[in-house]
């Protein structure tokens, strides 16, 4: 991090510390409007939280000392800003609508493929949509199967239940991803398999987990479908690796790819958005495109002060960093959004939850935040208690929409009064002498009263839709990697992720083999040991 201009930060923020929330309304009337920015449909008011012109200014100083205007154009452009995996980071050229753009990665024009590629999933697709692409008994298809997890999953669980309003409901989209054998059998039991598409999802086509699943996917399929001429119609291969989907017996003819430049958890809008596509169809998959754009456009293109995505990074680092705040609640007040905090859990701490800088020196200040939420008005009655009243400060994200799809008596009205009432209660509080006005015996006031200054921001759209959907999600991937930028760390690797995979088929060949080596410590042997002995091994 830039020491001289985050030293401006601390400056600023010193200055500040002792003005309230609630003084920062009373000293200016016009307050709300001055720190309230709109783009791509979304209305980002950030004027609770604890900041004032001069702080935003030390802000935007710090963004501009670590050169992110330079980074996001080398990002655009395809430059392998993923250093240790030598690649480009690229996911803004999947959903790059401008029929005349032209993305280059080692001199080739990726735009080509990415079109061809949203042609063939929209061509399948529709197909599957219109019974065109039958089963191998000749039945429609009605159940949808994605087996992939982490990036090969989250995004299209989300954004299936994000867009429900506008699927087909005759088709029905479910998702393994666990190698717990429950995950898979709970689902087949709810499928039949002459109705059923497989999707398997995964980048690599080397995962654990997915191969395993998609193992024994095929191998109840081919059971129950007598066949295994049944497989080229009830699966596909959704990866950048056609070797593999050909040696798991899939036709590459039925694999839609992608690319090593786009993440994981960045793949929604590539072909591990198939499941999504197939569900609410190709036209509203490419409103769910357009609505990334226009985040994307907005954030290249916009000055720091206007720049949603640029606002919400430097208010994460203000109070991570100059507030030691160590977690951040994303609460967004839709039913449909309910795994969107799981999503975007995965898209900040996979890609900031790093300690050590560029130069491959451990760093001295906090990067990512752990993040969590739940939908409102579900979370109020359980963890928010803890932000009202607690020891910890948690910046929270309240995300609401003015419409809902299903208008039913006033409960639209009362969702959203609780969504207003919430971020106007943690910036306010209460104060004792309001308890006392209210006629709240003495001995009680102490716990009543609410400090308020809790910090929050207010996104706010008009509908939920696909367009809508996409620039959302654009708005906290750049959130999130303006962070990783001014905190000088590779938010494009994961090498945790990969640990796991390697540490996994160490210890499953102590609990299969005959003889085991147990080279493990004392601990991790005893375990094994007991569970080889409850199994009888
Ligand atoms: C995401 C991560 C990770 C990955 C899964 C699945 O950015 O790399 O969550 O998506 O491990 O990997 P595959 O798609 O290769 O199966």
């Amino acid at each position: 991090m830039n020491a001289e201009a985050w030293k401006k930060v601390e400056e600023a923020v010193a200055a500040s510390r002792n003005t309230t929330i609630k003084q920062l309304f009373e000293h200016d009337p016009d307050r709300a409007r001055k720190y309230t920015i709109s783009a791509a449909g979304w209305t980002l008011d950030y004027s609770k939280n604890r900041v004032n012109a001069a702080v935003m200014k030390a802000l935007r100083g710090l963004a501009e000392a670590s050169g992110l205007k330079d980074e996001i154009e080398r990002m655009f452009t395809g430059e392998k800003i993923n250093r240790t995996e030598n690649r480009a980071v690229l996911h803004t050229a999947l959903r790059n609508v401008d029929p005349e753009a032209k993305v280059f990665v080692d001199g080739k024009d990726v735009m080509p493929d990415v079109r061809a590629t949203l042609s063939k999933m929209g061509e399948f697709a529709d197909a599957v949509r219109k019974g065109v692409h039958r089963g191998f008994t000749g039945k429609r298809i009605k159940y949808v199967v994605n087996i992939g997890i982490g990036g090969s999953d989250l995004g299209p669980v989300m954004a299936n239940i994000a867009l429900t309003p506008f699927g087909k409901r005759s088709i029905k989209c479910f998702f393994v991803s666990n190698v717990d054998s429950t995950h898979l059998a709970e689902t087949l039991r709810e499928v039949k398999a002459d109705q059923t598409l497989f999707i398997v999802a995964s980048k690599t086509f080397t995962t654990q987990e997915t191969m395993t699943n998609a193992l024994s996917a095929r191998e109840w399929l081919v059971g129950r479908l007598g066949s295994e001429a049944a497989v080229a119609k009830h699966f596909v291969a959704l990866s950048t690796n056609a070797a593999e989907v050909a040696k798991f017996g899939i036709d590459v003819e039925n694999m839609f790819g992608f690319w090593d430049w786009v993440g994981g958890r960045y793949s929604l809008p590539s072909a591990i958005g198939l499941s999504l596509m197939i569900f609410v169809g190709p036209r509203n998959f490419a409103r769910l495109l357009k609505g990334y754009w226009k985040m994307d456009r907005h954030f290249r293109t916009a000055a720091f002060e206007k720049n949603l995505p640029v606002t919400l990074a430097l208010l994460g680092i203000l109070y991570s960093n100059g507030y030691g705040a160590e977690s951040y609640a994303v609460l967004p007040y839709d039913q449909y959004l309910s795994r969107f905090p799981a999503y975007l859990q995965q898209m900040d701490m996979e890609s900031n939850g790093k300690c050590v800088d560029r130069d491959g020196r451990r760093v001295n200040y906090s990067t990512g935040p752990v993040e969590w939420g739940e939908p409102g008005t579900n979370g109020q009655h359980s963890f928010y208690q803890l932000i009202h009243q607690g020891t910890h400060l948690i910046p929270c994200d309240f995300i609401g929409f003015a419409r809902t799809h299903n208008p039913i008596g006033d409960h639209h009205d009362k969702l959203m009064a609780n969504f207003f009432a919430q971020t106007e209660a943690l910036a306010f509080g209460k104060t004792a002498d309001e308890c006392r006005a209210e006629g709240d015996p003495e001995e009680l006031v102490p716990f009543k009263t609410f400090e308020g200054n809790r910090p929050t921001n207010t996104l706010l759209a008009e509908e939920l839709t696909p367009e809508t959907l996409g620039a959302l999600v654009a708005l906290y991937e750049h959130k999130v990697f303006v962070q990783g930028v001014i905190w000088n760390i590779y938010s494009f690797d994961q090498w945790g992720v990969q640990l796991g995979k390697v540490l996994a088929k160490n210890v499953l060949k102590d609990l299969t083999a005959e003889k085991p080596e147990l080279r493990h410590d004392s601990s991790t042997n005893a375990l094994i040991a007991r569970y080889r002995k409850a199994l009888g091994r």
